[in-house]
């Protein structure tokens, strides 16, 4: 087991109650929360279902970032609800236009040693500035802000031991391709990741947060550096020196895993459609056309990425068959490129400059044409998150999507004859701090603006004592959530339940066939319980509580996979769904789409570490005995039984 980590001393520093023994729960204090606007609404409406009059962290903070097409009323609708709530409950509000939730908390609030737990899945930025910072569900966020403590699972730590320095056009970026390539996005459920060794010291803050921002994707519970002088000199830029306290590991610290990557050996590399995962290096993609590079997402748009893009960019044109779009990170990002020419130099090379905030990178416009390439400084690439449905979108660099926006083809950049530019680390940031909103000392009288696309979060029964569940879908290996619960255009149905539902699996209704809604639907109104089967690593990617929330509404209560990422498990029980794992995985093969499965006694079944016995009752009415697993604890269970953690609160 692993011991003098700094992931163990930041926990233990945290421990509520537990056990410490990898795999095993504990509780955690939780310090800051943050929440952004799509996964928001929900957190604080569920906030308000608990009562609790002012939020208990030493900070909370709520941002404005994902939905700000403002198509109709509901996304201003939203904002106007976030605002005053935050005001209300005690809760720094960050409004639209300010920048994405991930870099302004590292910009401006973000403490070495401190937990942090975000409703979005890349809260475990922060790990880049030394603090244990864990994505999860609106529930789980607002319960932190209720001043419960968060649960985990005590962690097993994947140590990654840093040697040499980054070569000219290698980025950090290719850091985590790089572990992606070499851990994949399964399996590694429970671990959290640590960096040290020599290498660490090469890379400062916003560097080490590109690097742990895109951990997500390894499915660890979040990932980690030390806080050293690096990030010493990141906090004295953004005029908070005083609140960095040193983190390191002990000098004979374990790890339960070591993996090793030496900087000076890393090369361009790109993640291939249709996951984070799928890795090749630049030279070995060839020199196919690029159609389309962005240059955004709170990956890689901090100063430092697009003070190297300008650079190269500045006095050249990006190629006539390419659009090139940029979404800085934050205003901070924005005000320093305006106010020292960058700004200005990317227009003429003739960039289309973006809103600050995620916008494609969720799907919110610049979706690409058919069959064309498009290169992304994004950390996701899951088939038509890009809001095209068979898109062809790879994940890169800053120096590579330069590249390919000044030839429009693949180019690995070392071969651009052009000098690496050598962006110097910012010694003072620009501080402008207006446009975060400080609640009043006392909310207890602002009025809570609540419009009328703002509805309350669905109530669930109990756990029937006998599932009698259909079959509503039975799907393969690794479904995201953005195949479940589709952002993009759909994105400001997130207040309104009941509408959002309908697009539930939107990617999977045939032409003239009943969606999974109308199905699911159907199965619940004849008074049966509706059941998804899925294959590996179900319900990767996003933290969005929707993708549990929504296939409740429609009568869901078991979802059986051989796997389920820890996210979208926790959210399954948080919304009284009971997620299930093949004991078997042969018997994935004997179920079809709207077979009967029944658990009889399904209540009295549930038991910690116990299998629970089921059957598959096939159309001909012959049976077949399964067994199913699952890794509750006995509080998940009493959450499931009690038909969600609403309900128990
Ligand atoms: C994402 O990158 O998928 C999102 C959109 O930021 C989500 C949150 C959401 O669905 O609102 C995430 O990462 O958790
Ligand atoms: Fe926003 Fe994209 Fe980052 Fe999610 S991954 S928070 S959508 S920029």
């Amino acid at each position: 087991m692993a011991k003098g980590t700094v992931v163990q001393k930041i926990i233990d520093e945290h421990f509520v109650y537990g056990d410490k023994e990898p795999g095993k729960p504990v509780a955690i204090k939780i310090d800051q929360t943050l929440t952004q606007d799509a996964t928001g609404t929900m957190a604080y409406l569920e906030l308000e279902a608990m009562k609790v009059p002012k939020v208990k962290t030493e900070l909370s903070v709520s941002y404005v970032d994902h939905n700000m097409m403002q198509n109709g009323p509901e996304n201003r609708n939203d904002h106007l609800y976030l605002q005053s709530v935050a005001a209300a409950k005690g809760v720094y509000f960050s409004p639209p236009g300010n920048g994405i939730c991930h870099q302004v908390h590292l910009e401006r609030f973000g403490v070495p040693g401190k937990t942090l737990l975000g409703s979005d899945s890349h809260t475990p930025t922060g790990g880049g500035i030394g603090m244990i910072a864990i994505g999860a569900g609106g529930l789980d966020v607002a319960l932190a802000m209720a001043g419960e403590p968060f649960r985990l699972t005590y962690p097993k730590v994947i140590g990654v031991k840093l040697s040499g320095k980054l070569s000219p056009w290698c980025a950090a970026k290719d850091i985590i391709l790089k572990l992606l390539d070499i851990l994949s996005t399964k399996g590694n459920v429970g671990c959290i990741v640590e960096y040290f060794g020599d290498g660490v010291t090469t890379l400062s803050v916003p560097q080490r947060a590109t690097v742990t921002n895109m951990g997500a994707e390894l499915g660890v519970t979040t990932s980690v550096f030390p806080s050293d002088e690096s990030t010493k000199a990141f906090l004295e830029a953004q005029n908070r020196g005083e609140q960095w306290v040193k983190m390191q590991a002990d000098a004979d610290a374990e790890y339960d895993q070591v993996i090793e990557i030496d900087l000076s050996t890393l090369q361009p590399l790109a993640a291939c459609p249709s996951s984070p995962d799928n890795i090749n290096s630049i030279k070995e993609l060839g020199s196919a056309d690029v159609a389309q590079v962005i240059i955004g997402s709170c990956t890689n748009s901090s100063f430092r990425d697009l003070a190297l893009v300008a650079t190269v960019l500045k006095g050249r044109k990006v190629n006539p068959k390419v659009t090139l779009a940029i979404a800085p990170s934050s205003r901070q990002v924005l005000e320093m490129l305006s106010r020292n020419g960058m700004l200005g130099d990317l227009i003429a090379a003739g960039a289309r400059i973006l809103e600050t905030g995620c916008g494609p990178c969720i799907g919110q416009g610049q979706s690409p044409a058919d069959d064309t390439v498009t290169l992304r400084t994004f950390n996701r690439n899951f088939a038509g998150r890009t809001g095209t449905r068979c898109d062809k979108a790879y994940l890169v660099s800053p120096e590579t999507a330069v590249a390919a926006a000044l030839t429009g083809k693949f180019t690995d950049p070392r071969e651009l004859d052009i000098e690496y530019p050598n962006i110097e680390d910012v010694e003072k940031f620009l501080i402008n701090d207006n446009f975060i909103i400080a609640p009043p000392e006392d909310g207890s009288n602002v009025e809570i603006v609540r419009k009328r696309t703002i509805g309350n979060p669905p109530e669930n029964c109990e756990l029937p004592d006998k599932v009698d569940g259909q079959v509503v879908i039975k799907v393969g290996d690794k479904i995201t959530t953005d195949h479940i619960m589709p952002a993009g255009v759909h994105l400001k149905l997130r207040s309104n339940i009941p509408e959002y539902s309908k697009v539930v699996f939107e990617c999977f209704t045939e032409e003239g066939k009943p969606s999974f809604a109308e199905r699911a639907s159907a199965v619940r109104d004849a008074g049966r319980h509706g059941i998804i089967v899925g294959r590996d690593s179900y319900g990767q990617g996003s933290s969005r509580e929707h993708a549990a929330i929504c296939p409740m509404f429609l009568g869901i209560k078991v979802v059986i996979a051989f796997a389920i990422e820890r996210i979208h498990a926790a959210n399954l029980i948080n919304f009284g769904i009971l997620p299930l794992i093949f004991a078997d995985q042969a018997d994935y093969d004997k179920v079809e789409q709207n077979d009967t499965i029944e658990i009889e006694n399904a209540r009295g079944q549930l038991s910690v570490g116990q299998p629970v016995k089921a059957q598959i009752i096939k159309p001909d009415g012959s049976k077949i005995e399964i067994t199913l697993n699952h890794n509750m604890s006995q509080e998940d269970i009493d959450i499931v039984l009690a038909g969600g953690r609403l309900n128990c609160v």
